[in-house]
C-alpha cells in the first residue's frame, strides 16, 4: 500500500531528481507482490507510471495515455495509472510487479511535486 498526500514531505535523491507526495517514496517490492494505492489526501490524485528507460525523469515528459482513466496492470516500463484516486482514504486499483528494476510515477495533476518510484527485486 502506498499513500498519496500532497503534502507529504519532499525527498532528495541526488540522481533521481526531487521524489515526494507519496508513503513510502520509494517502495521496495518483488517480483510477484501487488500494489495499491490510498488517497489520504483532501485533493483528488493519480499514480501514474512513466514510461521511459533513463534513470532521469525527462523534465518535459509528457504521459502518453489519459492518465485520469485507470490503465496496465503491471508495475514496469510502461505506462499505466491509477486513473484518478477520489479523496479520504478512496483506494486505486491493484497493479501487480512482473520485472524487476526501478520504475518512476507520479500523479498526473501535481507531477512537479508528487513524484515517487518502486524498486522491483527479483
Ligand atoms: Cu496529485
Amino acid at each position: 500500500m502506498i499513500s498519496m498526500d500532497i503534502d507529504f514531505k519532499p525527498h532528495k535523491r541526488p540522481d533521481q531528481g526531487k521524489l515526494a507526495g507519496f508513503d513510502p517514496i520509494v517502495a521496495e517490492i518483488h517480483v510477484g507482490d501487488r500494489v495499491r494505492f490510498t488517497n489520504t489526501d483532501d485533493l483528488q490524485h493519480t499514480a501514474t507510471g512513466y514510461s521511459f528507460g533513463g534513470s532521469q525523469i525527462p523534465s518535459d515528459y509528457r504521459f502518453q495515455g489519459d492518465p485520469t482513466k485507470p490503465s496496465g496492470d503491471a508495475i514496469g516500463a510502461n505506462e499505466w495509472s491509477t486513473g484518478n484516486v477520489r479523496p479520504h482514504s478512496v483506494s486505486s486499483k491493484v497493479f501487480t510487479a512482473k520485472t524487476p528494476g526501478t520504475f518512476y510515477f507520479a500523479c498526473a495533476y501535481h507531477s512537479k511535486m508528487m513524484r515517487g518510484a518502486i524498486m522491483v527485486k527479483q
